[in-house]
């Protein structure tokens, strides 16, 4: 191993193996371990600058867009500039956020292990930032964090950061000055790292960048309020909310790979993804060996981590991908709202016209009818979305907020939304038949397993052993 080897690879294991190296000085470090998977053996010294199809893939931001560079000199020149933006969540909700080159979030940053970067950093907010690079293994002083690693940049500024990439992997980089305010406003974006020397087991066709963050804007406001602790109302992918977010168009038996990064204030993701298995193969902490890789159909995303998973899209059809938490499957509206489950609509509805005409009772059955009504002509206030739903196919879908769909097609033509599935006959639940019922001895009346006696409702006794 070259002199030059030895001392990348202790710098690239040092967080781990701290106390070795101060109590032994340099010779310990050629003892270090190397296990850090997301080094493989570059270190910091400059590699020719990546290019796009010929030593990576480029990955697809959906709703999003990827940081254009140049070279100069064999430096990957990148410039993000921090500015106000007016930002559509979905069709109806705005709000001024905060986020870079007219985009919220950021665009990715993608470039290629062994890469020399310069990203220069433009404040054109009205308070001082600093942008942290979350995950990079790069000079302390390039980590970004206001105060500690460098001043903060003031408003009208640029600051320039500079490193080279001895690592691969799914990456983040957000605001790390005044942290509640400025990530509440959406001063975040995902950075991609490609392997220098891909495996060929580890190639995908679609390479895809989603980002998982949380917003609190009142209905009606305009401004997404940062001192939210708890209510979070607005819940996104890539800032879009459902119906907002742009469907993942992929072939059948196409390699796939999400990369999901969570910078939520306050809240960890289960990522869902209907209709497939997965493997996770990645953290923000590097690849996991093959045999590491486990089986999921949901994986969590903490805040502040991205994880990655990759599957073979051999399931044809519209599948809902989302989080599992309910209630960040919901839009705007009414998670403060009474709990009028089993109400009788018709009592309080007669009570209450008198006093305010045109009164509604809503949510006695739920709140899937809330964006239907709100469609068709309920009153809500300005610049505010109904709780859930958009149209789909077969009816009114019941979701919101952080859901997109993966749409798998046995052809796809173009980029564009194929739109919905065209099931083959006989595959799509339907209204069952008397025919059916009876020939399968349904008796919708007396279903199965529901006694509290010791009976079922056949009239047969159970035979339990006590
Ligand atoms: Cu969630």
């Amino acid at each position: 191993m070259k002199r030059r080897q030895f001392m990348s690879a202790a710098g690239g294991a040092a967080l781990f193996a701290a106390p070795v190296v101060h109590g032994a000085g340099s010779s310990a470090a050629q003892a270090l371990p190397r296990w850090d998977r997301t080094y493989s053996g570059q270190g910091a010294s400059a590699q020719r600058p990546g290019e796009p199809d010929r030593d990576y893939r480029p990955v697809i931001t959906p709703n999003g867009a990827t940081l254009p560079f140049r070279v100069v000199d064999g430096v990957k020149i990148f410039h993000l500039v921090c500015e106000e933006v007016e930002h559509e969540f979905t069709p109806g909700l705005k709000a001024y956020c905060w986020g870079f080159n007219g985009r919220v979030h950021g665009p990715t940053l993608e470039a290629v292990e062994g890469d020399h970067v310069r990203i220069y950093v433009t404040n054109r907010l009205p308070a001082s930032t600093s942008i942290h690079w979350h995950g990079v293994l790069l000079p302390a002083g390039m980590d970004g964090v206001g105060g500690l690693t460098q001043r903060s940049i003031q408003p009208g500024e640029t600051f320039v950061y500079e490193w080279v990439f001895r690592q691969h992997g799914t990456l983040m980089y957000h605001s790390h000055h005044d942290e509640m305010t400025q990530m509440a406003l959406g001063l975040m974006g995902m950075m991609v790292v490609h392997p220098r020397e891909p495996d060929d087991d580890d190639r995908v066709d679609h390479d895809f960048v989603l980002l998982l963050s949380e917003w609190s804007i009142r209905p009606g406001t305009r401004r997404p309020d940062p001192n939210e602790m708890v209510d979070f109302n607005v819940l996104t992918i890539n800032a879009r909310a459902w119906p907002g977010t742009d469907p993942l168009v992929v072939q059948t038996g196409d390699r796939v790979r999400l990369r999901v990064g969570n910078l939520s204030a306050m809240d960890h993701h289960p990522f869902h993804v209907h209709g497939h298995w997965f493997r996770v193969t990645e953290t923000d902490g590097g690849r996991i060996p093959r045999a590491g890789q486990w089986p999921e159909t949901t994986v969590l995303v903490p805040t502040g981590t991205t994880r990655t998973i990759e599957f073979v899209a051999d399931n044809p059809g519209d599948w809902a991908m989302h989080c599992h938490m309910t209630h960040h499957v919901m839009n705007q509206m009414g998670h403060d709202a009474p709990n009028m489950i089993g109400v009788d609509p018709a009592v309080l509805d007669g009570r209450i016209q008198p006093l305010v005409p045109g009164y509604m009772t809503m949510g006695h059955d739920g709140m899937g009818d809330h964006g239907r009504h709100v469609e068709h002509g309920m009153p809500v206030p300005d610049n505010s979305v109904p709780m859930v739903g958009g149209e789909g196919p077969f009816g009114y879908v019941t979701m919101g907020g952080m859901m997109s769909i993966l749409k798998v097609r046995d052809r796809v033509d173009g980029d564009g939304d194929p739109g919905w599935y065209d099931h083959p006959e006989g595959t799509v639940a339907v209204l069952a038949t008397d025919a059916q019922l009876r020939r399968d001895g349904i008796d919708v009346a007396q279903p199965p397993v529901r006694d509290d006696d010791g009976h079922d409702h056949h009239g047969h006794e159970h035979h339990h052993d006590h």
